[in-house]
């Protein structure tokens, strides 16, 4: 047979469960040599050292930007694929009108056909990662297997990868099985598939973030996603964010918005001027997982230990955490450079670019001199307002949860569901326009519940149930928001500064899970009036202030009608109580 020797090494012989998979694995893909990555900072600047003489990874300024990189990925592999991404389940109906489906054997006989021999000449890394801190009961484990060291360097800055990881396995006796290669990366072979009752994905022809670095979006939110629902717990595109008022109070939010819709940047808010002694803590910019707490409240671990961040719109002013966080250690993707090497995009006030993307010469008939979704990859640890409850094995409280989208017209500021029931329908009902981060038209509302379109492993008509049945089995839930930072007027100029700012919305949130705020009751749920939100020293008029607030019962109407018609595509499948719970409030809007 023509499989590569593998390496003897103590980790390859750790865990016989491991081991054998990537022997099955290097006998399909014909790797030359097969490398397990113990995650040592020695093994990291070994691949840096690699990439950067293979012309893979360009240093940036070492002055300026020290242990910074440039990649450039393929122009035509910048963006999730979400129609080339298959959740592969026996029955059809569990993945759901949601999900692009293959039956398992159709998508493993295709998937396999790609993967023959396509590790050739390249070398088969072996990545034990761990979701969560490597010590708490919540996390869970998982390998990819993959044949780009820019992957292995990623994974090692986003998840706790290596020897530590693979110890865990042995105890767990579990894991995910993670398959990738950037194949050649032409997108008519380009598949992400899931296999969620087999705990495996198969990634082959792309190497962009969403795509290729399993621990991420493959395992963390859709493998997890079906983990959740058959242990009982939830797995969600959720920032985390503690916020310290100055009496020393930390309350934590878990907020589910669509990607490039600000998690990274209200996760590490920076609070107004005003609002001297208030601290933001850092949890997590993109994934929650929410355990049910003997406390009878619900808890929060972040799986992930980097960031993977859109640089496009990031500034001292936008978001100084992330600027600051991003100065050194950091691997850029798809940015622009400026004269003297430092990474450049859209919205950074100084330098300027004189290359763009592609690395061509910038010129501004070619459009945008970085990729709107070009990236940052960086350890969490970096971040100035980093919590130290992000390593916590039991998670953080949460207080409130708070779902979102981007739209310029009908969701008001904010507004406050009922009770969980009704939070349920308000996030099954998020709608938000399209974003760079996936490939396809970008502003295009879009039904998107709980941010969790692309991401949820299964049926959303079983998932909106089992987020009914996660919050009666806690006493005390969270309670849940729905917010938009993205209003337009009808000039279209946005109405709300956002950033910083945002922090005076999320006050009224806390106060009003302590109790403490007041709230007017709408057709759509609890509302602040203009004097229950803190607005002073705010350059904003009365009337934008109003039309934020504004509930536009018509509109309404036709909006819950279309919630509607989106539900009836999970017919019977879909809970009789969500059915139920949206009568009612078409009842309300129509009775303004
Ligand atoms: O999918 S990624 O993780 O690459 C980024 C995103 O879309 O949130
Ligand atoms: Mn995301």
């Amino acid at each position: 047979m023509a499989t590569a020797p593998q390496q003897p090494t103590d980790m390859a012989s750790l865990n016989r469960a491991v081991a054998a998979w990537v022997a099955d694995v290097a006998q399909l893909t014909l790797p030359q040599k097969i490398q397990w990555c113990d995650g040592s900072d020695a093994e990291f600047h070994m691949l840096e050292r690699q990439l950067v003489a293979a012309a893979e990874l360009i240093p940036l300024n070492q002055h300026t930007y020290p242990g910074c990189y440039l990649y450039r990925s393929d122009p035509a592999d910048v963006a999730r694929v979400e129609h080339l991404t298959y959740i592969c389940t026996k029955d059809r109906e569990d993945a759901g009108p949601n999900n692009p489906w293959m039956a398992p054997t159709q998508a493993h006989r295709q998937m396999d056909d790609l993967f023959r021999g396509c590790m050739r000449g390249r070398t088969l890394y072996v990545i034990p990662y761990c979701m969560g801190p490597i010590d708490s009961a919540y996390s869970r484990c998982g390998v990819e297997i993959t044949d780009s060291a820019y992957v292995v360097l990623n994974m090692r800055l986003m998840t706790r990868m290596g020897r530590a990881a693979l110890e865990r396995i042995n105890r767990d006796g579990a894991f995910v099985k993670g398959l990738h290669s950037i194949g050649d990366l032409n997108h008519e072979r380009r598949f992400i598939m899931h296999f969620p009752e087999e705990l495996s994905i198969k990634s082959f022809g792309s190497g962009y973030g969403g795509n290729a670095l399993l621990g991420k979006k493959c395992h963390a939110l859709r493998i997890a996603s079906w983990q959740a629902r058959t242990e009982g717990w939830l797995a969600e595109h959720m920032l985390i964010v503690g916020i310290e008022n100055p009496q020393g109070e930390i309350h934590y939010i878990a907020c589910a918005f669509p990607s490039a819709c600000g998690k990274t940047n209200l996760s590490m808010l920076i609070p107004p001027a005003s609002y001297r002694g208030w601290k933001v803590w850092t949890v997590g910019d993109d994934i929650a997982w929410l355990h049910p707490g003997k406390d009878g409240r619900l808890y929060a671990i972040n799986p992930e230990s980097g960031y993977f961040g859109v640089a496009p719109g990031t500034n001292q002013k936008t978001n100084r955490n992330a600027y600051e966080t991003i100065r050194h250690n950091t691997i850029f993707t798809n940015v622009a450079v400026t004269a003297d090497n430092q990474p450049w995009w859209e919205g950074l006030t100084e330098g300027k670019p004189v290359r763009d993307w592609q690395g061509r010469p910038y010129d501004p008939g070619n459009g945008p001199a970085a990729h709107p979704n070009s990236r940052f990859t960086v350890a969490a640890s970096q971040n100035p307002s980093y919590s130290k409850a992000a390593d916590a094995p039991g998670g953080v409280p949460i207080s409130a949860i708070v779902f979102g989208g981007r739209r310029r017209t009908l969701a008001p500021l904010v507004y406050q569901a009922r009770n969980w029931l009704h939070g349920v329908l308000i996030g099954a009902g998020v709608a938000s326009e399209t974003t760079a981060a996936a490939t396809g038209a970008v502003g295009i509302v879009r039904r998107d519940p709980m941010a969790m379109k692309p991401f949820t492993g299964y049926n959303f008509a079983d998932y909106w149930d089992h987020w009914i049945k996660v919050g009666a089995r806690i006493k005390a839930p969270p309670q849940i928001f729905h917010v938009n930072w993205f209003r337009q007027s009808d000039a279209g100029k946005f109405l709300w500064p956002g950033y910083g700012e945002n922090l005076r919305v999320l006050r009224w949130i806390i106060d009003r899970c302590k109790g403490t705020a007041h709230a007017r009751e709408t057709a759509i749920g609890l509302m602040p009036a203009p004097s229950d939100l803190d607005t002073a020293g705010l350059d904003i008029t009365k009337d934008a202030i109003d039309e934020l607030l504004a509930v536009h019962p018509d509109l309404w109407e036709e909006e819950l009608t279309a919630v509607g018609a989106y539900f009836d595509e999970f017919k019977e499948r879909l809970p009789q109580a969500l059915k139920h719970e949206l009568a009612e409030a078409l009842q309300r809007v129509r009775s303004e």
